[in-house]
């Protein structure tokens, strides 16, 4: 079991609207601040969805570019562009999500209800991101969001080999509705089946499982990510103001389950980044 915690924060996501939620960091300036702050509070790992300037979700490459570079120039995080987008993105824009040049790219293993919509993510479009990450030595995070997609992560690796690296990261998010749920059954399930070849992974409870994931995930030697893309509430009825909340309630925990936050450096190390 890992000594310390990898504690990555997925600060905005692409489904909550800023009218609805004020605090959400959709402007650049907006993500820097979250991004230092969280860094502070035991962070180390930022997971980034942009906004344009109507703080809508987007993909545009030079966006991303600006926000990768920001990000490098204010913080030590290893900064890691969702190449899932909203659901509403082609491909062809979530594989370009690459050339922005991050460390990072999530991966998500398979397709599945999303709520009311679709999460479009077919086994050949997996293959040429997976492809395609390791050509530009971008390290992948594999998104795991049920059982079936823990299987297609094994299909993958036995059939394109290792990623850039040979580290094996995922992250096993639980609670998105139309997935498994939230729950230490459904983690400890996808962590039993994990294929061999995973070096280390996290877990992510949507909405109120966040907790109960939590505690589970350190308990099983997991990591964590927390942050207003996956849970806008700190407890019934109290919103989250800011996302290093989030970010120091969880190192907290770390703390107390005697596995600390791990740093940016220590966070480089088990991703095998270079
Ligand atoms: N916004 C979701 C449709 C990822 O970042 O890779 C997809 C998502 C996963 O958030
Ligand atoms: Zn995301």
């Amino acid at each position: 079991m890992s000594a310390s915690t990898l504690i990555t924060v997925a600060t905005t996501g692409a489904e909550s609207t800023k009218q609805d939620v004020p605090a959400l960091p959709t402007t650049l300036e907006e993500l820097v601040e979250t991004a230092q702050r969280c860094e502070a509070a035991g962070a180390a790992l930022i997971h980034v969805h942009v906004r344009d300037a109507d703080h809508r979700p987007s993909l545009d490459v030079a966006r991303l570019r600006d926000t990768v570079a920001a990000l490098r120039e204010a913080t030590d995080l290893v900064v890691q562009l969702s190449t899932g987008g909203a659901v509403t993105d082609s491909f062809e824009a979530r594989l370009a999500v690459l050339d922005a040049e991050p460390d990072s790219c999530s991966l998500t293993c398979g397709t599945t209800n999303f709520g009311d919509d679709v999460f479009l993510n077919p086994y050949p479009f997996m293959r040429d991101l997976y492809l395609k990450a390791r050509e530009r030595r971008v390290v992948p995070e594999f998104e795991l969001f049920d059982l079936g997609h823990v299987h297609a992560l094994g299909r993958l690796l036995r059939e394109c080999g290792l990623p850039h690296g040979g580290a094996v990261h995922c992250d096993v998010v639980l609670g998105v509705p139309g997935a498994a749920p939230a729950t230490p059954e459904s983690l400890l399930a996808c962590v039993a089946a994990l294929p061999p070849e995973v070096t280390s992974w996290s877990a992510t409870g949507v909405g109120r499982g966040h907790l109960p994931i939590m505690a589970t995930a350190l308990a099983a030697g997991g990591h964590l990510r927390v942050g207003m893309e996956d849970n806008l509430l700190l407890a019934r009825g109290v919103p989250v103001e800011h996302n290093a909340q989030l970010v120091e309630r969880a190192a907290r925990l770390a703390e107390l389950m005697q596995r600390p936050a791990m740093s940016t450096s220590q966070a480089r190390e088990l991703l095998h980044l270079g």
